[in-house]
């Protein structure tokens, strides 16, 4: 894990959505948010542990909190672009306090809001979001050098005592596929896989 983003190659979103999808054993919650993080995550492969937020930015880590605070048995990982986690910045110090063990955050940082046209984010120019979650208080916080360290920490995230946060540089290809736009049916399949809904 580096603290350096000029350390950081870059990557591509569904590529490193499929790794860490092939790391899941079973019953791990993935919270992706809005547009392309949860179109990557439903094209890699659908499962009823997944939850796809449509329609607002930076949900993604307060979402995947409750459910990391709620079961904290299970691991719990969100999803999330720099765009949507600069909406929600103060995400990161609530999970600091309350550092759950069981959660991790990925940031997919494309430098850009890629799906609204690819206006180019702070993280652009000067803004560093690992450094800013370590200053949240997240130390265990920095960036994948590569496909190889990506996995790695992944699998360290899903194993190890958290909360975690992994930034991964990635191009600014489209997300792939598009996620099922039916809320009331991706809230309902969620918690039948998390075992809350028994209907
Ligand atoms: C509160 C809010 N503001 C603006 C939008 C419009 N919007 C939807 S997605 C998006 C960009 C998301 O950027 P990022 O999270 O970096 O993901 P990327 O598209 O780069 O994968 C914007 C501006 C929105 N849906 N909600």
């Amino acid at each position: 894990m580096s603290a350096a983003s000029s350390n950081a190659k870059v990557m591509n979103r569904f590529d490193l959505t499929r790794r860490l999808v092939a790391r899941l054993k079973h019953d791990e919650a993935v919270v992706a948010g809005i547009g392309n993080t949860n179109f990557d995550l439903w094209s890699a492969g659908q499962r009823p542990q997944n939850f796809y937020m449509l329609g607002s930015m930076g949900l993604a880590v307060p979402i995947a909190l409750g459910v990391a605070l709620a079961q904290p048995d299970r691991r719990v990982v969100a999803l999330e672009g720099d765009g949507s986690l600069l909406m929600q910045l103060g995400a990161l110090g609530t999970v600091a306090t309350l550092a759950p063990k069981n959660f991790a955050i990925i940031v997919m940082d494309n430098a850009s809001y890629q799906i609204t046209g690819a206006q180019r984010t702070a993280t652009a120019f000067k803004t560093d979001l690992p450094a800013m979650a370590r200053g949240a208080g997240l130390a265990q916080s920095g960036w994948a050098a590569d496909e190889a360290e990506f996995e790695q920490l992944a699998a360290r995230a899903l194993d190890e005592p958290g909360p975690w946060l992994i930034a991964a540089r990635i191009d600014r290809e489209p997300g792939v596929g598009t996620t099922d736009r039916d809320p009331a049916r991706i809230r309902d399949r969620f918690m039948r896989g998390l075992g809350v809904k028994k209907d």
